[in-house]
This record gives structure tokens, C-alpha cells and sequence, in this order.
């Protein structure tokens, strides 16, 4: 790890990323390659627990907030674009503590997910016309290109970040969930910010890609600042 201070280490990050995004743009261009850069190193917490930790359930400071500015949250809408709920992210210590308060939602087990775009408009299929809402959402936000739906302790680089735990939601269609994971960050490569939350009718079952059969999308919520 290169000893910068926090603030040297922000400014160096966007001319990495920039200089990242040119020489994938030259690629085969024949122009002088920059240096590889590895996915945003800096500024986020690890996305994988050191080897023998185990993984935290529970923030370490009391269940407070962790003062951060690595904090983001979601509006759920439902496809009507009414209020739904809130997912709120922040950063903490092990990890990225997430906090979701949804309703109108179908009892029992369901699904949910950070999926890859940030738009939470409905899709259309050309071919057969077919409408999905949120489907502009697009699939499960999965930065490692893992192409493999997973569990939510599965590590982000051998399947989807956006795995999350499903909710478990009562007769009266709301649900509660607070829980610390380490498969996403707010910012930087894992980062949820400017992606969506997307929660489904059914179970997930953590396994049959590409969505764990979680069916149709329910709610939705942009990640913002
Ligand atoms: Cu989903």
C-alpha cells in the first residue's frame, strides 16, 4: 500500500481512472500503453473479509451510525412511481451497513438486489413487445464481470455484488432489514453509488442465474448521494 495521505490518494484517483478508461479506448491503437490500473484502490473499505475474519453481522460501534461520508441512499418506488421505502448505505467499520425500510411488498421471502444501471425506468422488449418494469434497470450489478448469481456471502469477485439478502416481508407487505455486508461499498469499484436497488416478488435462490427466479420487479430505487 503506497503511503498517501487520504487527500493525495483522491486526487490521484480520477487521472488513474481516466488514464484506465484512454488506454482501454487505445487499445490496439498503437499508442504509448499507461500503466494498468487497478479498480479504484483507494477510498473504499476491503470488499472481502481478511483471511480468518469472520464476517461481522453487526456494526462494531454500538449500531449507530459511523459518522462517514461514504453514505448513500434509495428511494423505493413501485412501478405506479409511489413511495415504497428507503435503502440507506454507509460506510462502517467491516464492511457497508445497509438499511432498508420497504412496504407493498408480497409477503414471504423476497429478493433483492443492486442491479447494474442506475435508471429505474421500465423496458420493452422489441421482438415481442413484451414490458418489464424497472427492466431498464438492467441485470445485477456485477463490476468483476462474474456472470454468476450467488449467495450474499459469495465474495464480489466470483459472483454478483449485488446479491444482497433477500427481505423478509410480513402479511402486511413491509419489511425491515439492517445488515453490514462486505460484497459492495458505496464508492469506488464495488460502489453502489449511481447503480439501483431493485426488490422482487419472489424468493431468491441465491443460485439460478441470472436472477435466483426472484421474479417480477417490484420496487425500485436509484443510489444517490
Ligand atoms: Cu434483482
Amino acid at each position: 500500500m503506497h503511503k498517501l495521505s487520504h487527500f493525495s490518494a483522491l486526487t490521484l484517483t480520477v487521472p488513474a481512472l481516466a488514464l484506465a478508461l484512454t488506454g482501454a479506448a487505445l487499445a490496439g491503437g498503437g499508442a504509448p500503453a499507461p500503466t494498468p490500473a487497478e479498480p479504484a484502490p483507494v477510498q473504499t473499505a476491503p470488499v472481502s473479509p481478511a483471511p480468518g475474519q469472520p464476517t461481522p453481522t453487526t456494526p462494531t460501534t454500538g449500531g449507530g451510525y459511523v459518522p462517514s461520508p461514504y453514505v448513500a441512499k434509495a428511494t423505493l418506488l413501485n412501478a405506479e412511481g409511489q413511495i415504497r421505502g428507503s435503502v440507506r448505505f454507509s460506510q462502517v467499520e467491516g464492511g457497508t451497513r445497509v438499511q432498508v425500510l420497504a412496504s407493498g411488498l408480497t409477503p414471504g421471502q423476497a429478493g433483492m438486489h443492486v442491479h447494474a444501471n442506475g435508471v429505474c425506468e421500465a423496458s420493452r422488449n422489441e421482438q415481442t413487445g413484451e414490458v418489464t418494469p424497472f427492466g431498464a434497470a438492467g441485470g445485477h450489478f456485477d463490476p468483476a464481470g462474474t456472470g454468476n448469481h450467488a449467495t450474499p456471502t459469495t465474495s464480489s469477485l466470483l459472483g454478483h455484488a449485488g446479491d444482497l439478502p433477500m427481505l423478509t416481508v410480513g402479511e402486511d407487505g413491509r419489511a425491515e432489514a439492517d445488515f453490514v455486508t462486505q460484497k459492495i461499498s458505496v464508492n469506488g469499484f464495488f460502489g453502489v453509488m449511481g447503480k439501483s436497488v431493485v426488490v422482487h416478488a419472489m424468493s431468491d435462490d441465491y443460485a439460478t442465474d441470472p436472477a435466483g427466479n426472484a421474479g417480477a420487479r417490484v420496487s425500485c430505487g436509484v443510489v444517490t448521494r
